[in-house]
């Protein structure tokens, strides 16, 4: 039926409703508009900077425009939802991501050469938002560019953290030094505070059995938890999603009552720990730390999004039972856990449905992706903590243990072992909660990020569950990128290129990755392969610019780019790359000038951040700046091998590295790499994989063809026999692998600087060596010699470069979003 205007003159209000700004002429305007009223400024003095802010202000302008329509078309057409819970969304930059999304690029373009400056440089004055340390949260952000683009009703919800991941700077000595993050120290264009979207907070206090299950929490800390709307637009489409972070404030700025009493210190005080919470990200990854200030990040977050989803419920009236109908949470690895006994709270102690009732709408909204089985990384809260910081959630948290508990011991009777293992709580002083397996009861299905992980997971971590609850909860979705940014953004020229050959336009392929495929008919077409390689080589030349502008050094572009970016981490194995740079060196050394000739040449880039307190991982990149000193000035090879570290590695950063890769080093020990989605990245952009057996390379290889990649290393059902080796019968190094042998012996002897700096990092291989790079060493540097015998074929090259990119069409995130659609969320595409 027709709808009623809500208020005053429908004409009036329906004139003011603003309208895309799509043409050349209009853009100037919106642009002028905001440079005279937003920033208060004129023609006279404008810089790059307050260019960028007016242009991110009129773009903002239009992506409002499709967010309140799909907000609106939201409410209207109530489809189920699904939302996204992570702590980490490593989104990038803004403003080319949303002109590309909405189609906007080549007309802006124009308009802001009209004001006299270059869009380019616009793009470049933009601050990265870093809110994530690594593959996790940057997964999450291609999720809501998938989501989006697929016109799915899916919102994420983080934290806006004031200081994301920190800024690396390299000392004198080329040890990692950390410097804050002040990313919103400009104004963010981005963000839509919601200052009338707030919720209030509970900590400490004390939870009170009142009847049944049912309990009373009050007293202790609260703390305002305040909206921030971050727009995400779908590519080709309407549909503008909606990524809401909390901030923590303090409930009246000030407390009012110290405030009165004099006491103005105190205020302060208590202002400032309500502000802490949201005030950092935490720099680990893959660990965990039992900060209580971590805790409250996690539940200030999932009790603040459960409190907004949970009134959105509300809002379409239907019984609270729906709930699972009409929502779906999925959570971005443990961190969200909380909001599972934090959803029983609500059900039980605010809308007072029985346990039971309760328990089967939480283990019907929630959904659980693991991204590691690295056991560091497995979440555990110490009970004493939790119990202070939160009394009702413990005492939820050892109901949900006590009637599962009786639910194992009846299908495995006297089983104590198993019931230890499965039991939420880990005994010991002091007792610890294990929020892996409170993840794992409280959702409906559990999956892993890439075939061989989801294996892991079943095999190992998740063992006694899937024998508990049967196999079928516990499936896989291989991860995916996307595209827009990973090819069309990263690299115009290779998006252009394809477009031109397969006669399509772009959205046909960026938003249906398969189409690649075509590319195949033209593996042999010369004139397309010069094509072809003469983009990756003004990649590698835009890169070179980069590092000339950012370092001072020149580089090689005929040289082979050889890339390893990603977190510095021991089971990441850097230390095996730069290893196998040294031998390099070393053997290019040995060499007659008449052997050298036939040396190809190459560059080694590295980029990454280490864990502050990492030291074995801050090691390794004070080793690879120190390397790099000696070998790019030694006349003797500085022409045949070079090596860089890049230092501060940002989404950015990545966006230049990636297209100007000829090879890429993915090279965990088997087994420990749950997926890496860097991986796919290069490959889509034509760049060849060298790594082992491990995450989602296995699945890049089976697409491609094992002849398009080089493998290298023990397959994972071998390592814990080999780690069992190395713990009980170990072999000296000079034995087990006498070129990795002469390679560390070189670093000690101080051949790269002080020797003794490097012991410890030494000692890692030379004593356990739980990585095995001794096992792996020497079939890795034989694989870098078929890439060098590869690479003296360039014809041959270019074709597994096409055939690779022609053969990535699985590794779209739209494709990862679709499987969690359809056999997760049961969620449904709706078009604005
Ligand atoms: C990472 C995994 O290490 C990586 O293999 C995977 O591709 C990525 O998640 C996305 O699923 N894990 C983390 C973490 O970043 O903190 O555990």
């Amino acid at each position: 039926g027709k709808e009623k205007w809500p208020r005053g003159d429908e004409k009036a209000w329906k004139d003011g409703i603003p309208h895309l700004t799509s043409q050349v002429p209009e853009i100037t305007k919106s642009v002028v508009q905001h440079v005279h009223t937003s920033l208060a400024r004129q023609a006279y003095n404008l810089d790059n900077i307050g260019a960028y802010q007016a242009a991110a202000l009129s773009v903002r302008d239009n992506l409002l425009v499709n967010w309140n329509d799909t907000q609106l078309h939201y409410s209207r057409k109530t489809p189920k939802r699904a939302y996204y819970l992570s702590l980490e969304f490593l989104m990038g930059r803004t403003l080319d991501n949303a002109l590309l999304n909405l189609g906007l690029k080549e007309k802006y373009n124009e308009g802001i050469d009209k004001l006299g400056f270059n869009l380019e440089d616009l793009i470049d004055q933009e601050r990265d938002a870093g809110l994530g340390n690594g593959g996790l949260g940057r997964l999450a952000a291609c999720y809501l560019d998938s989501s989006a683009s697929q016109e799915l009703p899916v919102w994420g919800y983080g934290l806006r953290y004031k200081y994301g991941i920190f800024q690396q700077l390299i000392g004198p000595d080329g040890s990692q030094l950390e410097a804050p993050d002040p990313w919103l120290e400009r104004d963010n264009p981005w963000e839509l505070p919601r200052a009338d979207v707030t919720y209030q907070i509970r900590f400490y206090g004390h939870a009170e059995r009142i009847e049944g299950m049912k309990a009373l929490w009050q007293g202790g800390q609260e703390v305002l938890a305040m909206a921030y709307d971050t727009m995400i637009p779908g590519y080709d489409t309407k549909n503008t999603n909606n990524l809401r972070l909390w901030e923590s404030k303090p409930q009246r700025g000030f407390d009012l009552q110290s405030f009165n009493a004099g006491d103005y210190e105190r205020a302060v005080e208590a202002s400032n720990s309500a502000e802490a919470i949201t005030s950092v990200l935490y720099p680990n990854d893959h660990t965990t730390f039992g900060k209580e200030l971590r805790l409250k990040q996690q539940y200030f977050w999932t009790a603040a999004s459960l409190a907004d989803i949970v009134r959105r419920f509300k809002q379409i009236d239907r019984p609270i039972s729906e709930f699972p109908e009409y929502v779906a949470i999925q959570l971005n690895d443990t961190h969200p856990t909380l909001a599972i006994p934090e959803l029983m709270r609500i059900l039980v102690d605010e809308e007072d449905l029985p346990w039971e009732k309760a328990w089967d709408i939480t283990t019907n909204t929630f959904f659980f992706t693991n991204h590691t089985v690295l056991p560091e990384a497995l979440e555990k809260w110490p009970v004493p903590l939790m119990q202070n910081l939160l009394p009702r959630h413990m005492q939820i948290i050892f109901d949900i243990n006590l009637i599962f508990l009786q639910q194992v011991e009846k299908k495995f009777p006297g089983d104590k072992d198993k019931l230890a293992r499965m039991s939420l709580i880990e005994e010991g002083f002091p007792q610890n909660i294990r929020m892996a397996n409170l993840a794992c009861i409280g959702s409906r299905k559990v999956n892993g990020v890439a075939e061989l992980h989801s294996e892991l997971v079943r095999a190992t971590i998740m063992k006694d569950f899937v024998d508990f609850f049967g196999v079928s909860k516990f499936s896989n979705v291989t991860n995916g990128i996307t595209p827009r940014r990973w090819l069309d953004q990263c690299n115009p020229g290779l998006s252009n290129l394809i477009s031109d050959t397969l006669k399509l336009p772009k959205a046909e392929f960026l938003k249906d990755l398969t189409k690649l495929e075509g590319l195949l008919k033209f593996v042999d077409n010369t004139a397309f392969q010069k094509k072809w390689a003469a983009i990756k080589q003004s990649n590698k030349e835009r890169l070179a610019h980069y590092v000339e502008t950012t370092l001072g050094l020149k580089v090689n572009t005929h040289a082979m780019f050889d890339v390893q970016i990603k977190r510095l981490h021991e089971y990441k194995r850097q230390t095996l790359n730069i290893m196998g740079v040294i031998h390099r060196y070393l053997t290019i050394k040995d060499m007659t000038p008449a052997e050298r000739k036939k040396v190809n040449p190459k560059v080694v880039f590295f980029a990454g951040k280490a864990a502050p307190g990492y030291y074995i991982a801050k090691l390794t990149i004070r080793l690879i700046v120190n390397v790099a000193r000696i070998i790019n000035n030694d006349p003797d090879t500085k022409d045949l091998l070079s090596l860089y570290f890049l230092p501060d590695y940002s989404v950015s950063l990545a966006e230049v590295l990636i297209p100007a890769s000829d090879i890429s080093q993915h090279i965990s020990t088997a087994g420990t790499e749950a997926s890496g989605t860097s991986n796919m990245k290069f490959c889509l952009n034509g760049g060849l994989l060298v790594g082992t057996v491990d995450g989602a390379n296995i699945e890049i290889a089976e697409e491609v063809g094992e002849s398009n990649v080089f493998f290298f290393g023990h397959l994972t059902p071998a390592v814990e026999e080999l780690r069992y080796q190395h713990m009980y019968h170990p072999v000296p190094l000079e034995q087990k692998c006498p070129a990795l042998a002469r390679v560390v012996n070189e670093v000690a002897a101080g051949r790269f600087g002080d020797g003794g700096v490097y012991e410890p990092l030494l000692n890692t291989i030379r004593q356990n060596d739980y990585y095995l790079l001794t096992e792996d060493f020497d079939s890795y540097i034989q694989a870098l010699k078929l890439v060098d015998e590869a690479y003296l074929d360039r014809t041959e090259w270019i074709k597994k470069s096409i055939r690779t990119t022609a053969k990535m069409g699985k590794f779209s995130s739209d494709r990862a979003i679709q499987d969690y659609a359809q056999e997760y969320w049961n969620i449904e595409s709706t078009k604005v």
